[in-house]
């Protein structure tokens, strides 16, 4: 399904496939599928809704900030345990340092799972106000506002004592509140009028941390997460006496929100259908659906054992449906006398580009069944 490629170039950088999956190292996790993805750059093409969406918050804040915004967008994805981590004070037992949550590349190494991993680089090299847009990785669930790959932007701002003395407020709350007027006047600016919360949550590099979510076909979509930051990651870079604030936008759910794109697995199309209705600095599109195509429904239902994982179960369905697959789900859980707990999950098959055939949807059930069983040590029921 995915055409097996032996390099990328990232950024003018050529990166052979051996270096990033290896089927040698027990702790490398990263697929052909994601591989495949490395230097596609969305973000960097002015049609594509991922970049246009990019080009109109630079213009935001372009014309909202007298003081300029320093831009970067072409930084490797492939970045260090340290940088993706350890910078941003992610604790050493974190979820998120798994193997079931991020690619590893190898132990030290790692597919950045967050614009996040530049803050404390850039924040050394002297920048104090920069967007920084790329591809992030992550292993998650399947539904249509989650994919593998998916693009952020990173907003950071450094305050001096001059910004907040005369404000009368103290420095946390002057920051705070800047950055949501910043960012609420980011969703004005690119939708008008839009229902949105926000809702208080935790990162390790900031306090106080929140998101904010968009009312969207029918639900609360969480489309950043920001906050103050931590004063520890502004005084590696001699700042002790700053105070800044930083968001991480998900851009694909944004441009969702925008040009109101049901699915994000379409953002990966190259169907002339999706692509045509896009056009450079056009924000007023919205995207008209070419056809549902109906869906298909398998259940599939196994024992598991201690090491299953859901991340490592919609693994395996993505590796052999690829976009195929619309959305993995747990419909049924229960535990027996013995201590066995069996799930019963259903995974949604739909094409975006055209009706699957039986035979078709058959066939990539019962590779699943096969794969499932050799891959993840569960008993099929
Ligand atoms: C972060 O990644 C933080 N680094 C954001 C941040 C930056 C907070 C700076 C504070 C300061 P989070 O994991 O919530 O946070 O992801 C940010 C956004 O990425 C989410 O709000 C969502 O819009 C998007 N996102 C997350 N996972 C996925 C996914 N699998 N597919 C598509 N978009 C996603
Ligand atoms: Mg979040």
């Amino acid at each position: 399904r995915f055409p097996i490629v032996s390099a990328v170039d990232i950024g003018g950088v050529t990166v052979a496939r051996n270096d990033v999956v290896r089927d040698d190292d027990p702790t490398n996790n990263v697929p052909d599928s994601i591989f495949s993805k490395l230097g596609i750059q969305l973000h960097r093409r002015d049609k594509h809704p991922i970049g246009i969406i990019k080009n109109a918050i630079y213009d935001y804040f372009e014309s909202n900030y007298a003081k300029k915004f320093e831009t970067f967008e072409d930084l490797s994805p492939i970045v260090t345990t340290k940088q993706n981590f350890d910078d941003v004070l992610v604790p050493a037992d974190h979820v998120s340092r798994s193997l079931n949550d991020t690619y590893y590349v190898d132990s030290q190494t790692v597919l950045r799972c967050h614009t996040s991993a530049h803050q404390a680089e850039l924040l050394r090299d002297g920048h104090r106000r920069f967007l920084v847009t790329g591809d992030v990785y992550r292993r998650d669930s399947i539904d249509s506002t989650h994919y593998p790959v998916f693009h952020q932007m990173e907003g950071f701002c450094v305050f001096s004592p001059e910004d907040w003395n005369e404000s009368g407020k103290d420095s946390t709350l002057y920051a705070a509140e800047d950055l949501k007027k910043c960012l609420e006047g980011l969703a004005r600016h690119l939708f008008g009028a839009v229902e949105m919360r926000w809702v208080d949550t935790y990162f390790p590099f900031t306090e106080p941390s929140f998101e904010l979510e968009i009312y969207f076909k029918e639900d609360w979509l969480e489309v950043l997460g920001c906050g103050v930051t931590e004063q520890k990651i502004l005084k590696q870079s001699g700042l002790e006496n700053n105070v800044a604030w930083a968001f991480g936008l998900g851009l694909e759910r944004l441009a969702m929100v925008l040009f109101d794109i049901p699915d994000i697995r379409l953002f990966w199309s190259d169907d002339e259908r999706f692509t045509s209705q896009f056009g450079k600095g056009e924000l007023g599109v919205k995207f008209k659906p070419f056809s549902k195509y109906p869906p298909c429904y398998k259940d599939i239902s196994f024992w598991i054992s201690e090491s299953f994982t859901e991340n490592n179960f919609c693994e395996v369905v993505r590796g052999i449906a690829g976009d195929l697959v619309e959305e993995v789900k747990l419909i049924d859980s229960f535990t027996n006398k013995k201590g066995m707990t069996s799930h019963c999950y259903r995974i949604v098959f739909r094409s975006m580009e055209r009706s699957l055939t039986d035979e078709e949807v058959n066939d990539l059930q019962s590779k699943v069944r096969d794969e499932v069983q050799r891959k993840l040590n569960v008993e099929l029921r």
